[in-house]
């Protein structure tokens, strides 16, 4: 009865409300959003609609993310490989990040979510940045569900980012080499806050990880799915948590 009333005053789905009682939500959760080209292809539209579809995606599984007290998301946006598509979609893409916050950044700061930047912020053109620090600066102090967006990020470069910063203070005589162990590499690392994920999920089905959160990745269970990621829903987002539940995690334990 108690856990009805919840749900019609939280308007939870029943599924949703099924998930948070198990009690074992992951704390965090890393999405690879594939697909959008491929959903484009299929319904004779350009690439670029695949994008904006998706990003319409993004909005519903934070949401439904929110819903159930996950407290981490890092979302792959934008891989250091992705420079290599066509000029006109890379600036397209460049764009995404200031459309999307120009409508959801107030509605975040509403909901108490926390964004932030994971990847190198070298090449991204400035009004993309822009938009980025501003929407930093205003939710930094926010407690809620930390959003993470993986955008030129690639996980090889933020472990030679880690070891020249390591090697740097070896030179320095600030740090022995015995003192590099796990701790000491992940503290250089774009997620030395974060913790590592506790699931990743990839959308169109590919089985791979394609550089992403390769050190951090060790332990987490990995969920794939078939389904395009314009049209993954919060359905299918609560089926791959529930199936993460059912699963038992040893860590390299009997
Ligand atoms: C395209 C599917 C949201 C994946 C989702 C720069 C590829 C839509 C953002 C976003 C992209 C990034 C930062 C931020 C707020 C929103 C985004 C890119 C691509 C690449 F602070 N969707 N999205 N950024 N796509």
């Amino acid at each position: 009865m108690l856990e009805q009333l919840t749900q019609m005053f939280t308007r939870k789905s029943k599924q949703a409300a099924a998930i948070e009682a198990s009690s074992d939500i992951p704390v965090h959760v890393a999405v690879i959003m594939d697909g959008n080209g491929r959903w484009a292809k299929m319904r004779n539209l350009p690439r670029i609609a695949g994008h904006r579809a998706g990003m319409k995606a993004v909005k519903e599984i934070v949401k439904a993310a929110d819903a159930i007290g996950v407290k981490y998301m890092t979302m792959y946006a934008f891989s250091t490989e992705n420079w290599k598509r066509p000029q006109e979609e890379v600036d397209f893409l460049m764009k995404l990040p200031q459309e999307f916050l120009s409508t959801e950044l107030d509605e975040l700061i509403e909901r108490n979510v926390c964004l932030k930047m994971l990847g190198s912020k070298d090449e991204l053109p400035s009004h993309t940045l822009e938009a980025l620090e501003i929407a930093e600066e205003k939710t930094k102090g926010n407690t809620g569900l930390q959003l993470n967006f993986a955008l030129n990020y690639g996980s090889r470069k933020e472990m030679i980012h880690a070891m020249q910063e390591l090697a740097r203070k070896v030179q320095a005589g600030e740090l022995q080499p015995e003192e590099i162990d796990e701790a000491a590499v992940a503290r250089h690392l774009y997620t030395r806050d974060i913790p590592e994920p506790d699931l990743m999920i990839r959308t169109s089905g590919e089985i791979r990880l394609s550089n992403f959160m390769l050190w951090q990745l060790a332990y987490t269970e990995l969920w794939f799915t078939d389904v395009l990621w314009p049209d993954f829903t919060k359905e299918h987002f609560y089926q791959a948590i529930a199936e993460y539940q059912g699963r038992g995690r040893r860590y390299g334990a009997v």
